[in-house]
């Protein structure tokens, strides 16, 4: 599957917002600073498409991209950014989770994760959500160039310990948006999910 065209559509602050057009949904997911938007942004083959906040956690919406004006990609808003207030962190958490829970166009949810780290706790509640509302989803291990190659396969081994026994994770891939690792592999599984 080849991008041709992207084009920023909308911010939705709360779900009455979202478009009302049926077209189809693949939504990114991950804590914030994980590259979502430079994911989006390193598949649509562009640079600068998706907004990428100078200031992690201050993206609250829900930002809507057209792609080949057949489809949206939905850049959601980063969670777990620890230097936010109690309540606006809840609330975002309620916002995510109506989302994934409602939201009947969603095809896909790329679950970003920091292919360095153990996932966090907030990581694994959301893929919990994402299996326990039967949303397909793929982990995207991000930031794979910043890995040695030879570690690879041991990361690898580590998050499908984490995420195999999960019924709707479809696929494991690492990812980097300054390589462009991975990227072919993320736009094969979405072309599965929108058919
Ligand atoms: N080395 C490397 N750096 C990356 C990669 N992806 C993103 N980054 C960097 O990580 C930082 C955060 O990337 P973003 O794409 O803005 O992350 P985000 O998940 O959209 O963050 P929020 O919008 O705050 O939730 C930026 O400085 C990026 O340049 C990658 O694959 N490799
Ligand atoms: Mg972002």
């Amino acid at each position: 599957m080849k991008i041709t065209s992207a084009e920023f559509v909308l911010g939705a602050a709360n779900l009455r917002q979202l478009p009302k057009d049926g077209l189809r949904e693949i939504a990114f997911l991950g804590r914030s600073n994980v590259g979502k938007s430079s994911l989006l942004n390193k598949l649509c083959g562009r640079k600068s498409l998706a907004r990428a906040s100078a200031e992690p956690g201050k993206t609250r919406e829900l930002n809507y991209y057209v792609i080949n004006r057949q489809w949206y990609f939905v850049d959601l808003p980063g969670y777990g950014y620890a230097k936010l207030p109690e309540q606006i962190r809840s609330s975002w958490g309620k916002l995510i989770e109506q989302y994934l829970k409602s939201r009947k166009e969603l095809a896909l949810v790329i679950q970003l994760i920091d292919a360095r780290h153990e996932p966090t706790e907030l990581d694994l509640m959301m893929v919990g959500w994402l299996d326990y509302y039967g949303i397909p989803f793929v982990i995207a291990l991000t930031k794979a160039d910043k890995l040695p190659a030879s570690k690879m396969p041991r990361f690898i081994s580590a998050a499908k310990e984490h995420f195999a026994g999960f019924a709707h994770c479809k696929e494991i891939i690492p990812v980097s948006s300054v390589s462009g690792v991975g990227k072919s592999e993320v736009l094969h599984c979405i072309a599965a999910h929108l058919d």
